[in-house]
């Protein structure tokens, strides 16, 4: 395993700012544990045929851990997700989670049924290991563009005093707030933006997300991070901002979601 964190390091030790190129691109939401939920979206997109004669990307917007089933689909899970980006670093994403930031390994050490520090602890029972999955979750990228489309765990960042820019998002640093912001906020719905009921981020506003999409020249979001039900979500209604989330065997929301693009 150790061997493995290592190489999945060395590659996207360069991403940063991610430019997605390829032609087309299949989204995939929160997995949170469930390796089923991903085997079925790999079945259902047959994407790992499609990489090898198609110019098809295949993207994670992050909270690849905890509340798994069991520890063995946990980590079944992570390598997996590791060997495919090994495998086909030009065609496979993994961007960040706040499941995968400090934030939330620190303050809910255990997520039920089962965190990931639990499942490595006891399939491994070796530090080593846990130090350097920190390691490597510190170095995941926390948002992709394609052509106009932005791609995030959360939300868009929000400050009162300005729109924050795209410059701003790739230059921003280990548990900024425009990092976290990333990593936590949400759409508001029904409303304007105010503070987040999670305690970390905000609730953003549809006017706010779109002073941020016409800033940055945006015209689409794709972002994960709150189950919906059938697996995706246009939130607006407008189809310029869209949640999906793929984990079905915890949450039991009817469909494993994905979106291609
Ligand atoms: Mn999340």
């Amino acid at each position: 395993m150790i061997e493995l964190l290592r190489d999945f390091g060395n590659i996207i030790e360069k991403e940063r700012a991610i430019e997605i190129e390829n032609d087309k691109l299949v989204i995939v939401g929160d997995l949170h544990g469930s390796f089923n939920d991903l085997k079925c979206i790999l079945e259902k997109t047959s994407i790992e045929k499609r990489i090898k004669g198609e110019d098809v990307g295949l993207i994670f917007l992050g909270d690849y851990v905890d509340r798994a089933l069991s520890a063995d689909e946990q980590v079944k899970l992570l390598r997996k997700l590791f060997e495919m980006k090994i495998k086909h670093p030009e065609n496979v994403f993994l961007l960040k989670g706040n499941h995968e930031d400090i934030t939330c390994s620190f303050y809910w050490e255990q997520e039920y049924p089962i965190g990931w520090k639990t499942a490595f602890t006891r399939i491994f029972n070796d530090e080593k290991i846990v130090k350097k999955m920190l390691e490597i979750f510190d170095m995941l990228p926390i948002a992709a563009t394609k052509e106009k489309t932005i791609l995030l765990h959360g939300f868009v960042p929000y400050s009162k005093e300005r729109v924050i820019t795209i410059e701003e998002i790739e230059k921003a640093e280990l548990r900024d707030d425009i990092y976290e912001q990333i990593l936590w906020n949400d759409p508001n719905r029904f409303g304007k933006t105010r503070r987040s009921m999670r305690g970390i981020g905000y609730e953003v506003g549809k006017e706010d997300f779109e002073k941020f999409m016409e800033k940055n020249k945006l015209e689409k979001l794709v972002r994960a991070h709150e189950p919906v039900e059938n697996g995706t979500e246009d939130i607006w209604k407008d189809g310029k901002a869209f949640t999906v989330f793929s984990n079905n065997e915890y949450y039991n929301i009817g469909r494993i979601g994905f979106l291609e693009i």
